[in-house]
């Protein structure tokens, strides 16, 4: 909502042939509350504003204090807020600084009362308050209208003579000078419990401009006189406040009382009332739309076996939990994909689960690991796979780039292919990936497909394209493929020997594409104990 529309929508509440009304509101959450109620507009109370900072409604809160509560409270809503702006804090320049400052923070209008800085509340004292005098007080109005940008913005001279005990003649005399030098309306206020003082000044102002009253004294009166008199906006100037101070002090009356907050809390707001006025919604849409590419990415992580060959380094633990330069392998792992933005990932656990203990993991465990491999071991996390996430071994390390690089390499299933055959970090059995394309090595993503995963060098009779380095990168469509595939092969005699590469290989020969990504060099996985001097390198 801009300040343009903002202050067309005030000037029209002043306009309008019906009598209107705006509610007192002193902060962001209480003016969005005045606006879900159905107000057409703001009242930003001098006395609200004041006591929500605790302190007195005498100009002890600075007017940038005052400017800056503001910006809250027309952040959090789309309909006009007249300022409460006291004397205008100052002369006419001060009226012109707060006019440009109002506008700026899509402040719809400002009503100044001609009293003198520092004034103090009308119903403290209010006749012995002195009057600005009419030509000082005129020429802050005319200051302001010719400082206002936009046409529409509003500025409401308060005639504050009934209050003081100058009278009716006077109270005219002044509304006509302020009329006269371009206020966009006038409030004439009375402490009166009757309203006849107010009544009387719309019989003899007879419509000459907008008429803007407070019966917060003469609360009593049926709305239907003030209709009948001609009157053009009410405001209830102080009720957001008032209500919400008696809810306060009662609550904690009772919590101090009761040293328990059983009994208040039917009675209160819960906390999701307090995200729907924060408009919390609109925030999860957004991440919705803007957060969601890393955010939902989950991993699944394959950490059930010894790694036998690594002899007494996993009697008592995986793999996956060997010390590699002061961390454990897995969580190095956790930490790159929390720096890609990766929070959620589940660890399938086997041998001695229980020392895999990390913070932030969903551990899975498949109790058959020995009877299985890695496809028994992926079935076991299947209940918690989603439309997007990685599934990659637990014995990787690799710099960051790869990982951010996957996650924006386009694809239903993508694997990580390094390129360079004559790696001196691969050792072992690799997985040789035969590919459509060989890496041209350029810093263009090449649009490559897998044709084969193998253990050997020679499955197909050209080289292979290079080693699949054990990662993957799943999306929805990608993830039925797997689904259907893990079903399928679930039901065939050898599945207890089957690892991710027959995954994949079976995908393709249901005619899905698997997309590769090309790395050359920058990993390395930790299968023997020669690995381990390898990967303390690796990770310095
Ligand atoms: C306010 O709300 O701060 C006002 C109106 O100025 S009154 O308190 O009635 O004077
Ligand atoms: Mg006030």
């Amino acid at each position: 909502m801009t300040n343009k529309n903002k202050c067309k929508q005030l000037r029209a509440l002043l306009g309008s042939d019906e009598l209107e009304f705006i509610l007192e509101a002193h902060n962001g959450v209480s003016a969005s509350i005045v606006e879900r109620a159905g107000f057409k507009g703001i009242w930003a109370s001098g006395l609200a504003m004041s006591a929500q900072f605790g302190v007195r409604d005498s100009n002890e809160a600075s007017w940038t204090q005052i400017v800056d509560m503001l910006e809250f409270m027309s952040d959090a809503t789309s309909i006009p807020i007249l300022l409460d702006g006291d004397t205008g804090y100052g002369n006419f320049n001060n009226m012109r600084r707060l006019v440009k400052k109002l506008e700026q923070r899509e402040v719809a209008g400002v009503c100044i009362e001609d009293k003198q800085f520092p004034k103090t509340n009308s119903f403290i004292d209010g006749n012995k308050q002195p009057l600005a005098g009419i030509d000082e007080f005129c020429g802050k109005i005319k200051a302001g209208k010719d400082c206002q940008s936009d046409d529409d913005f509003c500025i409401i001279a308060r005639v504050e003579a009934l209050i003081a005990g100058w009278g009716m003649e006077e109270a005219l005399r002044r509304a006509e000078a302020y009329h006269d030098a371009g206020a966009d309306g006038i409030l004439i206020h009375s402490k009166l419990s009757r309203p006849d003082e107010i009544l009387a000044f719309a019989r003899e102002w007879s419509g000459r401009s907008p008429l803007v009253i407070v019966p917060t004294k003469y609360y009593s009166t049926p709305t239907g006189a003030f209709r009948k008199a001609g009157i053009d906006l009410v405001i209830w100037a102080n009720h957001m406040l008032r209500s919400s101070i008696i809810a306060m002090e009662k609550a904690s009356q009772e919590i101090f009382k009761s040293e328990s907050i059983l009994d208040v809390e039917d009675r209160i707001a819960t906390v999701d009332h307090i995200f729907k006025l924060q408009g919390a919604e609109e925030l999860s849409q957004a991440q919705e739309r803007y957060l969601k590419q890393s955010n939902d990415i989950q991993s699944i992580i394959l950490a059930a076996s010894r790694g036998s060959e690594l002899h007494e380094l996993t009697t008592d633990r995986p793999k996956a939990m060997i010390n590699i330069g002061g961390k454990t392998l897995l969580g190095r792992l956790i930490e790159g994909l929390k720096k890609a933005g990766i929070n959620k990932s589940t660890v399938i656990a086997g041998y001695k689960a229980d020392s895999i203990d990390l913070p932030g993991i969903e551990k899975c465990i498949n109790e058959d690991y020995q009877l299985g491999d890695e496809l028994q071991t992926l079935i076991s996390a299947q209940n918690n796979f989603n439309d997007d996430m990685l599934i990659l071994y637990s014995d990787l390390l690799f710099r960051e780039y790869i990982l951010r690089d996957l996650i924006e390499t386009d694809g239903e299933i993508v694997i990580v292919v390094d390129s360079a055959l004559d790696n001196p970090n691969i050792s072992g059995c690799p997985d040789y990936a035969y590919c459509s394309k060989e890496d041209d090595r350029s810093p263009f993503m090449q649009d490559v497909l897998l044709t084969q995963l193998s253990s050997s060098k020679d499955a197909l009779d050209r080289t292979p394209s290079g080693y699949w380095i054990g990662m993957m990168r799943v999306r929805k469509q990608g993830r039925q493929w797997i689904d259907a595939a893990l079903d399928e092969l679930k039901t065939t005699d050898n599945f207890n020997e089957l690892k991710l590469p027959d995954l994949l290989n079976h995908i393709i020969e249901q005619g899905n594409p698997i997309n590769v990504h090309y790395i050359d060099g920058h990993w390395l996985d930790v299968n023997s104990l020669d690995d381990i001097d390898r990967a303390n390198d690796f990770t310095k």
